[in-house]
């Protein structure tokens, strides 16, 4: 098996004029390749070597990418990072993954200063403009560009790590995914076949592109297969449809959100779509009313898909056989499936347990945290955390969690980092953070507050707590005030309650 490196490198040999055509910018495979040779170049002669880490906070533009396929060249671990994420964040992310380099851009470039000792292995901010940063150890990069593309070997092996995704924690800290040129290529192979990808096909893609599903299995999938991109900075629906009709795309990817907002869209019909084989859907789940209405006005039938940063893709519905709705279908091929109960057994079809999953897909385990690698795993065996049962024919069916984490808008939000922020503020007594059902984002994030005894508390206060420190998808978009929160016999927060009663109050 070759690394990812060398798969892209043989994709681009063979489809050279291929086009990713990002934004209004048109340019070729052959050019997206090259220049991130040059790049490759440029990291070396920074001193970066294989195994080093290069975080990347970027909003999604062409330099991330070409940083990223860098990276894959040189061996070095990309750390993507999103684009709204605060200094506190960034902080923790650069210390625990020790990057070596922080590619950014002028408005993040003074989070991290390399001569700062909070930072140690930290030797270089690479800034892809430089309008309003003082940092002197701060380069362009446009000064990486100016090195020469050489065509050198790729030295990462199989098991190398490619990347390091960033989830967050359901207790503490949040936890960096390793995943390895092999569980990438594993995967994108099996989707590849599963989806009947081809160099026929135009994909558009519309995701944010420091997650696993717009950067692998979207971009990455995309370009193993040799198909055009319409790459496009954000998500828009009139836009999506536009382009669709325009460009003759024939795959769109996307969260459930995306495709509840193409359904608001007046007449969709008058948009020519014919050219699209397949709709995929993941990272959150798809509403069956979702699901259903959009055979009804689009004509065809969401293929959804279940996967994990920590996995890749897991479980697909299938290309040619039945997409079942509420259902995200049938093991990906080389992908096991069990569904456990508390000890560990399997439960037949039918009765809910955990998901549990094994494969070559499945990542190396948690950054430099050993002990929650070990809690994650039995033998090989990976618990995803999430509830689910069989039915008779094979289909998962997903419905809940044991973990507590909220998903808005296809982003996983840890309420444990949440109400660990609030509760800093010294007139609350504890924060209970959930999420309730929403028809856009499928949950949103709330916050339920208690003051300490005889305490006023400034929601305004909380606000601003949590724009200045959170990323504001994780910000709660309610607060609301409480005397004392509901609680079992063993003293738990029982948020199931709350959930009931503030899913009513929040609408
Ligand atoms: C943006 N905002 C959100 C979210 N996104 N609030 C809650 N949940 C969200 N997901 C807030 C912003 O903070 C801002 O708040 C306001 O909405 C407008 O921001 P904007 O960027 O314009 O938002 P948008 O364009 O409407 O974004 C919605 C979105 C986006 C298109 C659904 O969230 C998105 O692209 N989601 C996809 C995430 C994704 O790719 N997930 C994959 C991870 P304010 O106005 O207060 O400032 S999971 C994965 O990779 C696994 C492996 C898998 O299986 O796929």
């Amino acid at each position: 098996m070759m690394n990812l490196a060398e798969t892209i490198k043989q994709s681009c040999s063979q489809h050279p004029h291929k086009r990713l055509i990002f934004d209004d910018e048109v340019l070729t495979y052959d050019h997206l390749w090259n220049t991130a040779s040059k790049i490759r170049h440029a990291l070396e002669d920074l001193g970066v070597k294989a195994g080093d880490r290069v975080a990347i906070q970027l909003p999604k533009c062409l330099e991330f990418l070409y940083i990223h396929l860098a990276n894959l060249q040189l061996g070095s671990i990309s750390v993507p990072l999103n684009p709204t994420y605060t200094r506190d964040e960034i902080a923790y992310f650069l210390g625990d993954s020790r990057a070596k380099i922080f590619v950014t851009d002028g408005h993040h470039a003074g989070f991290a200063d390399p001569e700062s000792t909070a930072f140690p292995e930290l030797q270089k901010v690479i800034n892809i403009d430089l309008q309003d940063s003082s940092i002197d150890s701060i380069l362009s990069f446009n000064a990486l560009l100016q090195t020469q593309a050489l065509d050198k070997s790729y030295p990462a092996q199989q098991d190398d790590i490619a990347l390091i995704i960033y989830t967050s924690g359901t207790t503490g800290r949040s936890k960096g995914a390793m995943l390895s040129h092999q569980n990438i290529l594993t995967n994108l192979e099996a989707l590849h076949k599963l989806w009947n990808h081809s160099d026929q096909d135009i994909l558009l893609h519309v995701l944010p592109i420091f997650h696993v599903h717009g950067l692998l299995v979207a971009f990455h999938g995309a370009l193993n297969a040799g198909m055009d991109i319409i790459m496009r900075t954000k998500f828009d629906p009139i836009d999506t449809l536009n382009c669709i009709q325009k460009n003759r795309c024939s795959i769109f990817m996307g969260v459930p959100t995306m495709y509840h907002r193409l359904l608001q869209v007046d007449n969709p019909q008058k948009f020519d779509f014919s050219s699209m084989r397949l709709w995929i859907s993941g990272s959150a789940p798809l509403l069956t009313s979702t699901f259903e209405q959009f055979q009804q006005v689009f004509g065809h039938t969401v293929l959804e898909r279940y996967g994990m940063s920590e996995t890749g893709m897991n479980v697909s519905n299938p290309l040619y056989g039945v997409r079942k709705p509420g259902s995200v279908g049938l093991p990906v091929p080389g992908v096991s499936v069990r569904i456990v109960d508390s000890k560990g057994q399997d439960v037949i079809p039918g009765e809910v347990g955990e998901v549990w999953v094994k494969g070559n897909n499945v990542f190396k385990g948690y950054w430099e945290m050993p002990e929650k690698t070990a809690e994650s795993f039995v033998q090989e065996w990976f618990k995803t955390g999430d509830l689910g049962y069989h039915d008779t024919d094979g289909y998962l069916f997903l419905v809940g969690r044991s973990k507590d984490l909220i998903i808005s808008g296809g982003m996983n939000v840890y309420p444990k980092e949440i109400e660990a922020l609030i509760e800093t503020l010294e007139e609350i007594e504890e924060a209970a953070v959930i999420g309730v059902p929403d028809e856009d984002l499928g949950e949103k994030v709330i916050a339920v507050v208690v003051p300490k005894p005889g305490r006023q508390v400034n929601v305004n206060a909380i606000t601003t707590l949590c724009q200045n420190h959170l990323a504001g998808y994780k910000r709660p978009k309610a607060i609301y005030l409480i005397d004392k929160l509901p609680r079992n016999t063993m003293g738990k927060v029982t948020k199931n309650q709350l959930r009931d009663k503030y899913r009513i109050i929040a609408q």
